[in-house]
């Protein structure tokens, strides 16, 4: 009855015809066949009610459709009411000013230009890992900021769910939330979001995102830095937190690798820095997230602290897998490097062994090397490593549901697939699927050329979850 409700004050308002207007006289007589044709009227009324506008590369027309479609997303987000959307064909979108999203305006990209429904945006193995991603638009729609300003921001809390959905956010910088910056009711949803830096003299948050109590889910955010230096003859701490993202919200069903959060003292002194959270600094919600090859490391301090190679977590973590993280504390007279997946504080079902001799045991293709990648066959690895559960692994429904809010429960793994079958759980950010087995990607197959673990060596190990 609720859209009843929507109709009615439409019709009080003046702002449907005639013909819609007489359906209120049909309605208040009853008849529950005359109602179902309201209710059919209605639903084709409230769909034709929503404008789509519509924005391609180089576009130059008014964004009534595709073949009209404009350049520029701003003005077609300005032009649009809480409803409305905004199709953003793929191309690379060069961000002179800072997008403001709009309360209610779901933005969407990866289309080829001609699609007349969300679900028909093409995707395909772009990465070649073996399987098709929910990030992995064949058209991607890249909206780069050039290295110069934040691209994607949210100014203040939504009284409606708004999601951009399937862009990639690239080359933001700013001090808090690079890439891009949410509030509540703010959703990013199968996006990337990648080679975003925020960075200031003092303390830099979230990289890639800052997310002040919105949703990030089924995104990868990978090779984003928080960055903070001491600079000049005034001694100040330095302290950088979320080197992919800083979260005060949900991040859910997402890819976390090769982000950090890094401190350097350019000018000595007395000077201190802090360093949390390479892959994520988390006061808020994670859950089914694989968080890998993160990078927390300071340099150069007269005291220097990292914490939490992977993420730094105050808040609450749900089954996730936490792997190959590290620490790097470099100083004059001493360096040390550490594999770090420690999390400390609420988890449940989080596999965050400290040791990688077991990755082959239990992973399908688990990464050779720990911390950021700092060469091109190292990325490429990054980007097909696969975290599935192999058949046997010891991570096989050995969790448990107690204290899972029902979200978690009834959500996917990272997958795709039901997180909880036949009342079990497994342990990390996948379920075991007998089928993922049989994809079989080696080095040899892919040009993937292993490099000597540098850090191998050196470690204690704390060969167990952490639940
Ligand atoms: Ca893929």
């Amino acid at each position: 009855m609720k859209q009843f409700g929507k109709l009615n004050r439409a019709m009080e308002a003046g702002t449907i015809s005639k013909n819609e207007a007489s359906l209120k006289s049909l309605m208040s007589k009853g008849n529950l066949k005359l109602l179902v044709l309201v209710t059919c009227l209605f639903m084709n009324f409230a769909g034709q009610a929503e404008t789509i506008r519509y924005v391609k590369l180089n576009g130059t027309g008014d964004g009534s459709s595709w073949a009209n479609a404009a350049g520029n997303i701003q003005t077609m987000l300005n032009a649009s009411a809480s409803g409305d959307q905004v199709w953003i064909a793929g191309g690379s979108y060069l961000i002179a000013t800072t997008l403001e999203m709009k309360n209610g305006v779901n933005v969407y990209g990866g289309f080829q230009g001609s699609e007349s429904n969300i679900n028909a945006r093409p995707k395909s193995d772009l990465d070649a890992n073996g399987k098709v991603e929910p990030w992995e638009f064949t058209n991607a729609t890249i909206l780069d900021g050039q290295k110069a300003r934040r691209v994607l921001n949210q100014a203040n809390a939504f009284e409606a769910e708004t999601t951009w959905d399937g862009i990639t956010i690239t080359k933001g910088k700013n001090e808090t939330g690079a890439g891009a910056y949410i509030r509540a009711n703010g959703k990013l949803n199968n996006c990337i979001v990648t080679n975003n830096r925020a960075e200031y003299m003092r303390i830099g948050r979230g990289g890639g995102i800052y997310n002040d109590g919105g949703t990030v889910s089924n995104c990868t955010v990978y090779e984003n830095t928080a960055y903070g230096y001491h600079s000049g003859s005034v001694v100040f701490d330095v302290r950088t937190e979320g080197g992919g993202v800083y979260n005060k919200g949900t991040v859910s069903n997402c890819m976390v690798f090769n982000n950090s959060s890094n401190s350097v003292n350019m000018t000595g002194g007395n000077a201190q820095a802090a360093a949390y959270g390479g892959g994520i600094y988390n006061v808020g919600i994670i859950n089914t997230c694989c968080i890998y090859n993160n990078k927390a490391d300071v340099n150069g301090y007269s005291k220097q602290q990292c914490f939490g190679g992977g993420i730094s977590n105050g808040g609450t973590v749900y089954y996730s897998t936490i792997l190959n993280n590290q620490i790097v504390k470099v100083s004059a007279s001493s360096s040390s490097r550490e594999i770090d997946n420690k999390i400390y504080g609420i988890n449940y079902g989080v596999i965050c062994i400290d040791e990688n001799s077991d990755l082959e045991q239990n992973f399908i293709r688990p990464t050779s090397f720990v911390g950021t990648a700092y060469q091109d066959a190292q990325i490429t690895e990054l980007l097909r490593a696969d975290w599935r559960l192999k058949q046997g692994s010891q991570y096989i429904e050995v969790g448990s549901l107690a204290e899972l809010p029902d979200w978690v429960i009834n959500g996917t793994d990272l997958a795709g697939n039901p997180r909880v079958s036949n009342g079990k759980i497994s342990l990390g950010a996948y379920e075991f699927d007998p089928t993922a087995s049989a994809i079989k990607l080696t080095p040899a197959d892919n040009g993937i050329k292993i490099y000597p673990n540098p850090v191998s060596e050196s470690f204690g190990s704390v060969a167990k979850p952490c639940v």
